[in-house]
């Protein structure tokens, strides 16, 4: 097969752009121990509906103005589908999936975090001002992803 002279050099750059880039990024997570965002925290994703505290997620209140939600996105819906939580409270959202990666979006906050199964991922955030936020799975799950949603409500 005959190829010109400039396709190959352009084939040539490209692949060589390719494996460079493939190369730095390989270098990066490896040298910098890069891994989802979480507390470093495992979870074994065939047993998290008998694992403490994911076996009955929800709000705890662990202080002054300080709370925990443990949530399992699992396809299609987040458990538990409604969040409740105080405006002015520093609030601290665990969340793990048991079967594929999800998303974990907030509406009009920073958190945005991708659920990874074996892995528990953790955001905290302090919403100021009362209302309700849409709390939406942000990568593709299956054919009921747009099903997948949830409601922030801050009292
Ligand atoms: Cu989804």
């Amino acid at each position: 097969m005959h190829i010109n002279r400039v396709e190959r050099i352009w084939m040539t750059f490209g692949i060589v752009a390719l494996v460079l880039f493939l190369g730095v990024l390989a270098t990066a997570a490896i040298s910098e121990g890069i891994i989802p965002p979480s507390h470093i925290q495992t979870i074994d994703p065939a047993k998290v509906a008998q694992t403490p505290p994911f076996d009955n997620p929800g709000v705890r209140k662990v202080g002054d103005k300080e709370y925990e939600v443990y949530v399992v996105a699992r396809y299609p819906a987040f458990r538990p589908p409604l969040i409740s939580v105080p405006a002015g409270a520093n609030v601290t959202f665990f969340v793990t999936s048991p079967d594929v990666v999800h998303g974990f979006f907030i509406t009009n906050t920073d958190v945005n975090m991708m659920v990874v199964p074996g892995w528990v991922s953790s955001a905290t955030h302090v919403f100021r001002t009362p209302g309700e936020h849409l709390l939406l799975c942000n990568e593709y799950c299956g054919r009921e992803h747009h099903y997948m949603y949830g409601t922030i409500e801050v009292q």
